[in-house]
C-alpha cells in the first residue's frame, strides 16, 4: 500500500481524503495557497508544501508545483479530490509519466483517456449509447447546418435542446421551442460555446420539461470487478449548483433502481473504466436519459456511503494501488436514507458569497449526523475559492426518521460571524413539496422565485 498520498485540493474534500489515509496508516502531504496557511486541511496534515499565491490558477490548478511538491516529498500517489485538477486529463497522464524514487506516481482516478472521453459531450453520448446506456433521442453526433438542425428537429419533436460538445455543468444550452427558433438559437448556442470554450461543436437533444436529476454511482477495480451503489437524487440545484441531495431517490422503486444500476454497472465494464464514477441521467417518465458521465468522487458522494457503509476514498485508494475493491455486488446493502444539505458561506436569499472570519461554531452531533467541514472557529473563509464550507449529512431508517433528525440538527447547529444558507435549508426541511419527495431539477428556482426578497 501506499506509504504517502498528496492531497491535490483544499476545503472540506481534503479533509475528507486526509481521513480515508489516516485509517488505512498512510502519510499525507497538504498542498495549499498562501491564503490557506491557516487551513485546517493543512493542520491536519502530516506535512504541507506552500504550492503559490492565493489565486487558483497559481495555486491549486498549477500543475508543475503539485507535481514538484509530490517529488521533494516523496509522496506515492495524488488524489485530486473534485475540481480543479480532478478531470484534467493532462494532468492525470503527467502524474503517471512523473517518476518519483523510480517509481512512478500514481494518479488516483481513471485512466486519463476515460477523463477525456467523458469530457467532450458528444463522443461520452456515443461511447455510453454504444455500451447499452439509454440516451436522450437526438442528433446522432455534432450539428453545424440550420438544414441539419431543422432535419434532426422534425425527426424528435419540439422543444428542442442545443447542447455546447464542450459543455456540461449546463453552460452554453439553448432550448428552441419551434423551428422559427431553431436557427437563432442554433447560431447563439454555437458563439456561446466558442465564447465559452473555444470550441463550437453542438449537438441537439429533445428538452426534457420537468425531470429529475437522478445519478449512479459507479466502482470499477483493475480485476475486473464493476459495482453500483445506486442512486443519489440531485434535482434540488439553483444555477447548475446541486443544494440537496439525497438516496435513495423519492421517486424509484426497488425495480427500477436494480433495472438502471445494472444498465450502468454493465456498460461501465464494457467501457473498462477503473476507480469510481458517476453517470448522471434525467428521469422523467418513468424512462431514464444519459446526460453526462462524472470522472472523479463527487461533493455529494457521502450519502452514498451512508446508506451503504462504504468508504468510497478508501476504495479509490486501494483500486489505484491494483488491490479489488473490498466488496462485490452480492454484498451492497441499501439501509435507511440520507440526505445532504451543502452549507455555503453565502446570503441565503441573495446568494452573494459571504466570505469572513468565523466567531461562533457549534457543530451538530447525535446518532445519524455527519458534517465534513473544515472550518473552526476563529477560520477566516478566504474571498478567492468557492463558497461551500461544509456538508451536513443525515442518516435515518427511514426518510421520514432522516427529514427529522436533518431539522434538529439544523436546528442545533451554529455559525457566526458569516453568513450561510443553513436557514435556507431550514425553510426546504418543512417544505410539503420536499418532504413529499415531490421536486424537479427546477423546483427550487421556481420555490425561490415565489419567495423572492424585497427589492
Ligand atoms: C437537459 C435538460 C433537458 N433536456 N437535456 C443541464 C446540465 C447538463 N449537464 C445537462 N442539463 C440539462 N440537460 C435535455 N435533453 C435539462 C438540463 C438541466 C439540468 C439538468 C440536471 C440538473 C439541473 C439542470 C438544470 C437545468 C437544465
Amino acid at each position: 500500500m501506499f506509504e504517502k498520498i498528496l492531497i491535490a485540493n483544499r476545503g472540506e474534500i481534503a479533509l475528507r481524503i486526509h481521513r480515508a489515509c489516516k485509517e488505512m496508516g498512510i502519510a499525507t502531504v497538504a498542498v495549499h495557497s498562501t491564503a490557506d496557511a491557516t487551513a485546517m486541511h493543512v493542520r491536519l496534515a502530516d506535512e504541507s508544501v506552500c504550492i503559490g499565491p492565493p489565486s487558483a490558477a497559481k495555486s491549486y490548478l498549477h500543475i508543475p508545483s503539485i507535481i514538484t511538491a509530490a517529488e521533494i516529498t516523496g509522496a506515492q500517489a495524488i488524489h485530486p479530490g473534485y475540481g480543479f485538477l480532478s478531470e484534467n486529463a493532462k494532468f492525470a497522464e503527467f502524474v503517471g509519466k512523473t517518476k518519483v524514487d523510480g517509481k512512478p506516481l500514481v494518479f488516483i482516478g481513471p485512466k486519463p483517456e476515460h477523463i477525456r472521453l467523458m469530457g467532450d459531450k458528444i463522443a461520452a453520448k456515443k461511447a455510453a449509447a454504444d455500451a447499452g446506456i439509454p440516451v436522450v433521442p437526438g442528433s446522432d453526433g455534432g450539428v453545424t447546418s440550420d438544414t441539419e438542425a431543422l432535419k434532426v428537429a422534425k425527426r424528435i419533436g419540439f422543444p428542442v435542446l442545443i447542447k455546447a460538445a464542450a459543455g456540461g455543468g449546463g453552460r452554453g444550452m439553448k432550448v428552441a421551442k419551434s423551428a422559427d427558433q431553431l436557427s437563432e438559437a442554433l447560431s447563439t448556442a454555437r458563439a456561446e460555446a466558442r465564447a465559452a470554450f473555444g470550441d463550437d461543436a453542438v449537438y441537439i437533444e429533445k428538452y426534457l420539461e420537468k425531470p429529475r436529476h437522478i445519478e449512479i454511482q459507479v466502482v470499477a477495480d483493475s480485476h475486473g470487478n464493476v459495482v453500483h451503489l445506486g442512486e443519489r437524487d440531485c434535482s434540488l440545484q439553483r444555477r447548475h449548483q446541486k443544494v440537496l441531495e439525497e438516496a435513495p431517490s423519492p421517486a424509484l422503486n426497488p425495480e427500477e433502481r436494480a433495472r438502471i444500476g445494472d444498465i450502468t454497472a454493465k456498460a461501465i465494464k464494457t467501457l473498462g473504466y477503473l476507480g469510481v464514477g458517476t453517470v448522471e441521467y434525467l428521469y422523467e417518465g418513468g424512462e431514464f436519459y444519459f446526460i453526462e458521465m462524472n470522472t472523479r468522487l463527487q461533493v455529494e458522494h457521502p450519502v452514498t456511503e451512508m446508506i451503504t457503509g462504504i468508504d468510497l476514498v478508501r476504495e479509490q485508494i486501494r483500486i489505484a494501488d491494483g488491490l479489488p475493491m473490498s466488496f462485490r455486488q452480492k454484498d451492497v446493502v441499501f439501509e435507511g436514507h440520507a440526505i445532504e444539505c451543502r452549507v455555503n458561506a453565502e446570503n441565503p436569499q441573495t446568494f452573494a458569497p459571504s466570505p469572513g472570519k468565523i466567531i461562533d461554531y457549534h457543530a451538530p452531533g447525535g446518532l445519524g449526523v455527519r458534517l465534513d467541514s473544515a472550518i473552526y472557529a476563529g477560520y477566516s473563509i478566504p474571498p478567492y475559492y468557492d463558497s461551500l464550507i461544509g456538508k451536513l449529512i443525515v442518516h435515518g431508517r427511514d426518510r421520514t426518521e432522516c427529514l427529522m433528525r436533518l431539522r434538529r440538527a439544523l436546528d442545533e447547529m451554529v455559525i457566526t460571524g458569516i453568513q450561510t444558507t443553513i436557514p435556507l435549508f431550514q425553510r426546504l426541511a418543512v417544505q410539503p413539496d420536499v418532504a413529499n419527495g415531490d421536486y424537479h431539477i427546477h423546483w427550487l428556482e421556481q420555490f425561490l422565485m415565489g419567495n423572492a426578497p424585497e427589492g
